[in-house]
């Protein structure tokens, strides 16, 4: 078999040939196999090609097949790579058909699957196939029923989309019921459920008087982890219904957790399926980012109700279209729930972490691409969070008002239909009469744009002007739409820049462009359209230092002068928390590189490259904790260094050992410089009240665990018996983990102890143990490589679960670059070994860890040597999946 899959195209687009009317499903579960018989009313489409009647199968034995009653003969059909062509169907029909399938061997968790509990479905984006024969494109909506037939003692809870309509009982202790889903859905929002399990119910009434049973259902013996994800469901229906009038739509609403999952959760009708990360929460057991996970995934997967739901993509290439929306949502509905300024911070972070590399490297492609070998490669950073940056710019440009009205259009035009980015585009565009043509650009051009400002200021005209640039890096996705015969017109974006003017004392100053006859307050959203563009702002007595792209108004990197005395200055003054918090990570990476170069050249360890300055600064950030309400969990962020994997996309060539050197050196420095004041703030932030994983105090605790962080890098035993007495007396997992992950760095004889005792604690908690994993795979200490191997080997680790290969080896690849990019190719062989271990079994998650490889290029040439041996290995793999083989072969390109 070769090892290049083929590409789809956009511009391939056809709609489908036949619809579907109706769905009727019904799988028997036995032991080993399951039998899976289908009843299809068809009919062709009128505004479909004359093509033949072709339906999606993977992994299926056909059994049985008839048209209109007609069993087909040999002749009749062909089944053949995946497809089932059927000669001759009629302009209307019913299709029946009955596969035989093997749920227990399938390791890929797509379809239906075996797991601890019972048996789980996952269809989107291609699963569905893998049940049963189907025109398994997001374009073809029918309404489904359901009957699950399975053991009576084994598994006693059969679920499925919709309401329940009958169910009973059958010979040999089986049992059955028949669920009916009453919207028209395409068959990736499928789901159903035969397992053992327990269930927590709750209700909601929504503003028109609907009850809405809530239910949750978990692996036996763990309802005590139920309930803030009960809560969170009901927060969401609330909010959806305050914030864009949106209302739940069936009578149940339930969520399955289960251990064994590819991603964190899928927006099934009514039935969402959820990876047990993202239900299960008790405060011994989770972490204050854990329980917001949960609130803003569970937040995620019910927002799609409408937007993915009710109204749906066209096609493969429109997933932005409800993943952008969707997370943009969510972000919204956490900015309302916890702190805003944090939560932006948080996005901000993970966007620049995840998405900037992503759209640097060899996968780039726009949020919307022109074509794809795997989909289940492009459920990216670039499609959800570049996407969810995109919506918030129109939303930025055209306000919120406007927002909700085209939000309000675009239900009121396509409800019920699957639809492109188009669609939605035109819905905010008729909504606010603004035109976003040139806006659309974001949909097709990849890379991060470089926004180079320069500002000028002139006295005697009491004029400040800012000049913009919009700088655009060649991405290899040019290249492949030039070779694919789709070169690309590129031009500059249209996009927001919020900005406000600071003078001396850090007062915002009234903003008034030339032009307008008086100022508009002090902070403006300045609407950039050309590729240089310049503003001039009027009355301004003194040169001021500009927030520019406050609240991360575009997803850009932003390039301006900014001097030490600046950053401080905004540091301490400006009123937007983002840019705040932006200011001090802008230091800190200037210091950051000098010292990569300092180590570079031997004189790193002096020290001699950080400046008082950042120290002062970083010293009266502490103090202001103290003062302002919320105060805590900024400062939490605020000292946060930029990472090592951030800092890496700064440098022309990477040298991770040097990156990890000065980033420690810094720590250490500021460890020894605050060692007072982070004691103080440690010592005062310890709160006796009951856990709670709410704002006020969740950002104490980040605080004092932040602290705790620093100090654990004094080289004194006094700092060791803090973090040692931190972990044994830690009334949550918040506070344990912190500990945890400070001792893990520390070549100290506690270490083992402590890892030893957490894990006999938690060895029965498999998240707990997720954890565990991740400290040691995350650990700066020599021989880390060595202890993820042994690890691998542990009676924890399972290579069959995503869980366990994320926390063990995706945060090795991806959260130890020190120790994946060692310069022996160490950490590369290991990522190769277990990639080619995976790929047979689940590509999906094997793909994933070959992600990390994307940045290869960027390295020095013996490191080079090293991950192309590795990566060239990985691609003559026979029967290599298309998952890995795609982005391998990017990478090689
Ligand atoms: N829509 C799903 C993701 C499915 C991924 C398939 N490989 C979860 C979500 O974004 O809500
Ligand atoms: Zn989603």
């Amino acid at each position: 078999m070769s090892n290049t899959p083929s590409t789809i195209y956009l511009k391939d687009y056809t709609p489908p040939a036949y619809l579907v009317d109706s769905v009727a499903l019904d799988i028997a579960i036995h032991v080993g196999f399951a039998f899976v018989s289908s009843r299809l009313t068809m009919r062709r489409n009128p505004a479909g090609a004359d093509a033949a009647l072709v339906l999606n199968g993977e992994d299926l034995q056909l059994e049985s097949l008839k048209l209109d009653g007609r069993t087909l003969g040999a002749n009749d059909f062909l089944y053949a790579d995946d497809l089932l062509t059927i000669h001759q169907a009629p302009e209307a029909f019913l299709l029946e058909t009955v596969v035989r399938i093997e749920p227990d061997q399938n390791t890929q968790l797509s379809g239906l699957y075996r797991s601890k509990d019972g048996y789980f479905t996952q269809c989107e984006a291609q699963g569905f196939r893998r049940i049963t024969f189907y025109p398994d494109r997001p374009d073809v909506l029918a309404k489904f029923e359901c009957t699950l037939h399975a053991d009576k003692t084994a598994f006693p809870i059969l679920l499925a989309n919709g309401n329940p309509v009958a169910s009973g009982s059958e010979d040999d202790n089986r049992h059955w019921a028949t669920w009916e889903d009453p919207f028209a859905k395409p068959a990736y929002l499928f789901a159903c459920v035969a397992a053992k399990l327990d269930v927590i119910e709750d209700h909601y009434v929504t503003s028109s008087g609907r009850r809405v049973r809530c239910a949750v259902y978990v692996e036996p013996g763990k309802l005590d982890q139920c309930d803030h994800a009960i809560a969170a469901l009901k927060k969401s229906m609330k909010w959806d219904e305050d914030v864009f009038g949106l209302e739940m739509d069936l009578d149940h609403y339930m969520i399955v957790a289960v251990g064994d999952f590819n991603m964190g959760a899928m927006e099934n009708k009514g039935l969402n399926i959820f990876n047990t990360k993202y239900v299960l929460a008790r405060p011994d057991t989770a972490t204050d980012t854990d329980y917001q996970n949960i609130d803003r995934v569970v937040a995620h997967e019910y927002f799609h109700n409408w937007t993915g739901n009710r109204v749906t993509c066209r096609d493969w290439f429109q997933l932005s279209l409800k993943e952008g929306l969707t997370v943009f949502r969510d972000q919204q509905f956490g900015m309302d729930v916890h702190s805003a300024g944090v939560t932006r911070i948080q996005e901000v972070r993970t966007l620049r972490a995840a998405q900037f590399p992503e759209d640097a490297g060899p996968m780039a492609h726009p949020i919307r691409p022109e074509s794809y070998a795997e989909i289940n490669n492009f459920y990216t950073a670039t499609v959800y969070e570049k996407g969810a940056e995109v919506i918030r710019m129109i939303h930025t440009l055209i306000g919120k008002d406007a927002f909700r009205k085209g939000m309000d259009l675009y239900f009121a035009r396509h409800d019920g239909q699957a639809v492109t980015c188009e669609d939605f585009v035109a819905a905010m565009q008729d909504a606010s009469g603004l035109d976003l043509t040139q806006f659309k650009r974001w949909y097709s051009q990849a890379g991060t744009p470089r926004l180079v400002v320069r500002s000028r200021f002139d006295a005697a005209t009491r004029r400040y002007t800012l000049e913009v640039e919009q700088v655009f890096a060649h991405t290899p996705y040019e290249d492949r739409m030039a070779a694919d015969g789709l070169p690309q017109a590129r031009g500059p974006y249209h996009l927001p820049i919020v900005l406000g003017l600071l003078d001396a004392d850090g007062r915002e100053l009234p903003l008034q462009l030339v032009g307008e006859s008086n100022a508009t307050g002090s902070q403006r959203t300045l609407q950039l359209r050309e590729a240089q563009q310049t503003f001039i702002f009027e009355n301004i007595d003194a040169e001021p230092v500009p927030s520019l792209l406050r609240g991360f108004s575009a997803p850009v990197v932003l390039d301006y002068p900014y001097s030490t005395a600046d950053l401080v200055h905004l540091m301490a003054y400006d009123r937007d928390a983002v840019n705040r918090w932006e200011a001090g990570q802008r230091l800190a990476t200037d210091i950051l590189l000098a010292g990569v170069t300092a180590f570079q050249q031997g004189t790193g360890e002096t020290t001699g490259w950080i400046p008082q300055d950042y120290i002062l600064a970083m010293a009266r950030l502490l103090g202001a904790a103290f003062v302002e309400g919320g105060g805590p969990a900024l400062v939490a962020e605020a000292l946060v260094l930029p990472s090592e994997n951030v800092l890496a996309e700064q440098m022309g060539v990477v040298d991770p050992d040097a990156i990890h050197a000065a980033r420690l050196a810094l720590r250490r420095t500021l460890a020894r410089e605050l060692r007072e004041p982070l004691l103080a703030a440690y010592f005062e932030l310890k709160d006796e009240a009951p856990y709670s994983p709410e704002g006020a105090q969740a950002g104490k605790r980040a605080l004092r665990n932040a602290c705790l962080g620093y100090l654990a890098e004094l080289n004194e035993l006094s700092a060791q018996a803090l973090v040692i007495g931190h972990f044994e007396t830690a009334g949550n997992m918040t506070d344990s983990i912190a500990a945890l992950a400070a001792v893990a760095n520390l070549d100290i004889p506690a270490r083992h102890a402590l890892l030893d005792s957490f894990y006999s604690k938690w060895r029965d908690e498999a998240l707990v143990v997720d954890k565990w994993l991740q400290v040691q795979a995350t650990s700066r200490l020599p021989g880390t490589t060595q202890d993820v191997r042994a690890l691998m080997a542990h009676e924890s680790f399972d290579i069959r679960n995503p869980n366990k290969v994320y926390s063990l080896l995706r945060a090795f690849c991806a959260a130890n670059p020190q120790h994946f990019h060692a310069a022996d190719g160490s950490g590369y062989k290991l990522a190769a070994d277990v990639i080619l271990q995976l790929d047979p079994l689940n590509p999906q998650v094997a793909s994933r860890i070959a992600r990390t490889f994307d940045r290869w290029k960027k390295f020095d040439p013996v490191r080079q040597r090293q991950a192309r041996a590795q990566l060239e290995r990985i691609r003559a793999q026979e029967n290599l999946s298309s998952d890995v083989a795609e982005v391998v072969g990017k990478a090689l390109d």
